[in-house]
C-alpha cells in the first residue's frame, strides 16, 4: 500500500513537472485539451530520448508537427537520455489516462514492468525509432523505425569495397552510440559481421561517444593519443563523427584523407561535411517518423490491427551524392 501511494505521488509530481516544462502539444496542466479537433481529439503521451543529436532534434520536430497536422494532442517529455525519466513519464501518462503512449526507448532492456502497467490500464503503446528486448511482444502494438543492423552492414560494405584492392591491415576505430541502445548494439553488430569476413580489417578501439558531438571529440582525442596508426573511423552517428573531425584536425591530420570516416544519419551538418570531403560515406537513418506514427496511433486507438513492425526506407550517400542532395535536404 505504502509503495502504491508513493508511486502515485511520484507520478503526480512528474505529471506536474511535465506540464510545467513540456515543450509540445497541449501545454495545459489539465482541464480542456488543445489539439485541432476540439475536446475529443486523441491524446498521445510521447516520451522522447533526449536532445543529444541533430537526428533527435529533427525527430522531435517531425513528431510535434505531425501531431498538429493529425489533430492529435501531444503531451511531450524529454528524458535527457535517462531510462528512469522515461519510466516516470510513462507512468505519468498512464495516470493521466492518455489514449496512446509512444516512446523511443533509450536502451533496449528493462521495460517489461512499466509496459505491463500500460497494458493493464488498457493503454496501447507504440515503439518509435528504437526497440525493446522484451520477450513478450504483446506489451506493445507496433515498432516503427529503422533496421539498424542493416545500417551497420551498409557501412561495412562500403569499407570492404573501398579497400578491395589492398591486402594491408586496415586499422579501424569505432565510436559507439549510447551504451545498451538498439542503434549502438545493432550498428556495431551489422558492421562487425560484414568486415569480419576479411581478416585485414581490425577494430583497434571501440568506445561509446553517447551519440553526442562533445563525447565524440573527447573519445577521438583519446583514440588518437593511444593509437599511432588509425586508417578508418566508424561513428554510429553524424554528431560523434563531427566531434571526431575536430579532434582529428586538432591532431594535425586531415579528416577524410589521413583517416577515412563513415557515419550514420545523414543530417544536414553531416551531409555538409561529406560534401566538403571530411566524411567519406554516410548511411542514412530517417528521423521523419512523425506522420507514420500518427497514422499508427489513430488506427490503434480505433481498435484496428496494425503491422507489428514498420521499417523506415533509407539510402546511403557518397560525397558526390551529398553535394546533389544537400540543397533539398529537410533536416
Ligand atoms: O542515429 C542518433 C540519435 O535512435 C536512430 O539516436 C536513433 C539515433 C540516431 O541520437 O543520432
Amino acid at each position: 500500500m505504502l509503495k502504491r501511494i508513493s508511486t502515485l505521488v511520484v507520478a503526480g509530481l512528474t505529471a506536474a513537472a511535465l506540464a510545467a516544462c513540456g515543450t509540445g502539444g497541449s501545454g495545459g496542466s489539465g482541464g480542456t485539451e488543445g489539439g485541432g479537433s476540439g475536446g475529443d481529439s486523441i491524446v498521445m503521451g510521447f516520451s522522447q530520448v533526449g536532445a543529444e543529436s541533430g537526428w533527435r532534434t529533427a525527430n522531435t520536430k517531425s513528431v510535434q508537427e505531425a501531431a498538429k497536422q493529425a489533430g492529435i494532442t501531444l503531451r511531450f517529455s524529454d528524458a535527457q537520455q535517462k531510462q528512469e525519466n522515461q519510466i516516470k513519464a510513462i507512468r505519468s501518462y498512464i495516470q493521466q489516462k492518455v489514449d496512446v503512449i509512444a516512446f523511443s526507448p533509450v536502451v533496449e532492456s528493462g521495460w517489461d514492468t512499466v509496459l505491463k502497467e500500460a497494458k493493464d490500464a488498457n493503454i496501447p503503446v507504440i515503439l518509435t525509432d528504437r526497440a525493446v528486448d522484451s520477450a513478450d511482444t504483446s506489451l506493445y502494438k507496433s515498432f516503427l523505425g529503422s533496421d539498424f543492423v542493416e545500417e551497420g552492414k551498409k557501412a561495412g560494405q562500403w569499407l570492404v569495397e573501398e579497400y578491395k584492392d589492398s591486402s594491408e591491415t586496415v586499422n579501424i576505430v569505432e565510436l559507439q552510440g549510447t551504451t545498451g541502445s538498439a542503434p549502438a548494439n545493432d550498428r556495431k553488430a551489422g558492421f562487425a559481421e560484414v568486415i569480419g569476413a576479411d581478416q585485414k580489417f581490425k577494430i583497434v578501439a571501440s568506445q561509446t561517444g553517447d551519440f553526442t558531438r562533445a563525447k565524440g571529440k573527447e573519445v577521438m582525442d583519446a583514440f588518437l593519443k593511444a593509437q599511432p596508426d588509425i586508417d578508418v573511423l566508424y561513428a554510429h552517428n553524424d554528431d560523434m563523427g563531427l566531434g571526431a573531425i575536430e579532434a582529428i584536425e586538432g591532431a594535425g591530420k586531415v579528416p577524410g584523407k589521413d583517416i577515412k570516416i563513415i557515419t550514420v544519419d545523414a543530417v544536414k551538418d553531416g551531409m555538409q561535411a561529406l560534401a566538403d570531403g571530411k566524411i567519406n560515406y554516410i548511411v542514412e537513418c530517417s528521423p521523419l517518423l512523425g506522420p507514420q506514427l500518427m497514422d499508427l496511433a489513430k488506427k490503434v486507438v480505433a481498435g484496428e490491427s496494425v503491422p507489428a513492425r514498420v521499417v523506415t526506407e533509407e539510402t546511403t550517400f557518397t560525397q558526390e551524392q551529398a553535394k546533389e542532395a544537400l540543397p533539398s535536404r529537410q533536416y
